[in-house]
């Protein structure tokens, strides 16, 4: 009876050993996600310096853009074009946000655009320009492009690799 307790015992160690493993290789694929607070220490204000910001970071994909402002002064509106972003047209805009606290994903390469939709806030150079690259910081030679380059596939393979190896000391834990 103690014996059958002590291999049950066993049996839950070695799932929580591999479940510990397994959110290891998870961790190492997610950790080069970069969150960018906009304006930094200024946040999404007319008062921030947001080309000089931009200028120094590096938007990779899967990182994601904070945008902090007070809520009902700013909010956060995605344009559809680089024209629209020059003119501060917002009549095609593909989302607008308010909150306070908005987190936008950079899933693909390529430019995104984005303003405050409070009135006179875009002309005051309100507005944001990201040109967000592939993982491992090859430009992308096309906005429009969605295709995968060979950089994020071999960060993808690589990715599943230390995955594969993660499950297969899991699994060796198990036997
Ligand atoms: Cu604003």
């Amino acid at each position: 009876m103690r014996e059958h307790y002590f291999w049950k015992m066993q049996g839950l160690y070695r799932v929580v050993a591999v479940a510990m493993v397994m959110f290891v290789g998870w961790a190492t694929r997610e950790a080069h996600a970069t969150k960018h607070v906009v304006g930094g220490s200024d946040g999404w204000d007319v008062t921030a310096d947001l080309d000089t910001w931009t200028a120094g970071q590096t938007f990779r994909v899967g990182d994601e853009l904070v945008f902090k402002y007070t809520p009902g002064l700013h909010s956060v509106v995605e344009l559809a074009s680089e024209k629209d972003y020059n003119k501060c047209n917002m009549n095609n805009a593909l989302d607008s946000l308010n909150g306070g606290t908005t987190v936008v994903k950079l899933d693909k390469p390529g430019y995104r655009y984005f303003t405050c939709g409070t009135v006179g806030h875009c002309d005051e150079g309100m507005k944001l320009k990201v040109n967000t690259l592939t993982g491992n910081g090859t430009a992308s030679s096309s906005p429009a492009s969605a295709s995968t380059s060979s950089a994020t596939l071999a960060h993808d393979i690589a990715s599943s690799v230390i995955m594969g190896v993660s499950v297969g000391f899991g699994l060796i834990g198990l036997v």
